[in-house]
């Protein structure tokens, strides 16, 4: 099965997605995504400029083969920006040879090791009643894992916190011309974080795990603080505590506490997991298809991370686009180690550019049985939402307007 044509569909049906389309000289295509949210049109030159024409003429089977072209061919190897174009090209790869072989991908990885995926989703709210209220409307949709966020008394807008009342969308919207700026107060942040999950545990019992996402925001002794606070709220996860570029500083976290520690959304490769990994300073990697290399590199992350008893649970945000989610949820069908998947749902906009295969039902979700990963594009729909510049937001210190992590 030759490889014929590759080509990179930028669309935003509500937010920028990044799309690699393979064809091959059997009339199979694949579909693998390449969005790096804020940063899009790096990744589709990467592809369009200097990945598509080395995918002409090549065995659309030598997944593995041609993985190693792109990662060591290259010389300059690992970073946000080449790990997301390999990942496209080799979750399109996997797509075609499910395809090709008639089987869902998940068939191919080895099977199925569990009946459906478990999920967490995101309910977050403008303050504690509202937050609790969001819990408890996600649990009447079924699921058994919410991640709760709330707003801070005395800080204006905090990412991650949707106000509907103020129109807000999940995230930052698409036209957001320029990143806007948050202020931001740890003190502030510490004090109410343990008054949201006493709220939060009270009002929705012992049943439903917990999780939470600080967002790198904190220094390792904060922390260390936040996730001693939060124990007796039995968290699922505390995600992305203090920033992960130094696996020391999640030490400092591990000998304070024993609420379970995520980590992992912005990992691009098997090096930025292995210290974390190894000396058991995690216990979720949130690596998922898209960022860390497609499923060929994810798996690799996956066994490690097995032998250590640390599980997996991918980063799941809107800002990952359908494709990502097909090929992660088989992903998740078949890992030995899984965790937990994040879940939030696409606009029906972005479901109707990418019909996909995959379902939700009552907390779980499946990608469904059709060959290959089960998500495809409606190229003219796509054509209808033109690119639009979008960034993330940036955080100031409140208190005296210096930079800070968001
Ligand atoms: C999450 C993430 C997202 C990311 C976003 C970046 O846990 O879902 O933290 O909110 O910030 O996906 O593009
Ligand atoms: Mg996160």
């Amino acid at each position: 099965m030759k490889i014929t044509a590759a080509r990179v569909i930028v669309c935003s049906p509500g937010r920028n997605f990044v799309t690699l389309k393979i064809e091959t000289d059997q009339g199979l295509t694949g579909l693998g995504d390449a969005t790096l949210n804020g940063r899009e049109l790096a990744v589709a030159s990467y592809l369009t400029d200097h990945v598509v024409p080395c995918l002409i003429g090549r065995d659309a089977h030598r997944i593995e083969d041609t993985w190693h072209y792109l990662y060591r061919g290259a010389y300059w190897r690992r970073g946000p920006v080449t790990m997301s174009a390999i990942a496209a090209v080799d979750t399109a790869l996997w797509d075609l040879k499910a395809k090709a072989a008639g089987m869902p991908l998940y068939q191919l990885l080895g099977g199925a090791s569990r009946e459906r995926v478990l999920v967490y989703c995101h309910a977050n709210g403008r303050d504690i009643e509202h937050t609790v209220d969001e819990v408890l409307r996600h649990r009447e949709l079924g699921y058994e894992a919410i991640r709760a966020q709330s707003g801070v008394p005395g800080l204006d807008k905090v990412y991650g916190v949707v106000d509907p009342d103020k129109g807000d969308q999940p995230y930052e919207p698409a036209d957001a011309d320029l990143p806007s700026e948050h202020a931001w107060s740890t003190e502030k942040y510490l004090r109410h974080a343990p008054r949201l999950f006493d709220a939060v545990r009270r009002a929705v019992g012992d049943d439903v795990h917990l999780l939470h996402d600080a967002h790198h925001r904190l220094t390792p002794i904060e922390a260390a603080r936040l996730a001693r606070d939060l124990e007796p709220f039995r968290l699922f996860w505390l995600e992305d505590a203090t920033p992960a570029e130094n696996p020391d500083a999640f030490r400092l976290l591990r000998q304070h506490s024993t609420t379970p520690i995520a980590v992992g959304e912005v990992f691009n490769t098997l090096w930025d997991c292995k210290g974390l990994i190894e000396q058991q300073l995690v216990d979720y990697i949130r690596a998922t298809v898209v960022h860390a290399g497609g499923i060929t590199h994810l798996r690799r992350i996956a066994d490690l991370a097995a032998i250590h008893q640390v599980r997996t649970g991918c980063h799941g945000a809107t800002d990952l686009s359908p494709v990502c989610m097909g090929a992660a949820l088989h992903f998740d069908l078949w890992v030995p180690n899984f965790g937990i998947q994040e879940h939030m749902p696409h606009t029906a906009e972005t479901d109707a550019v990418f019909p996909h295969a995959y379902r939700f039902e009552r907390g779980y979700m499946h990608p469904g049985d059709v060959p290959g990963h089960g998500v495809e594009i409606d190229e003219a729909l796509a054509a209808k939402y033109p690119y639009r510049r979008a960034y993330l937001p940036v955080n100031r210190q409140q208190h005296d307007g210096t930079l800070w992590h968001w």
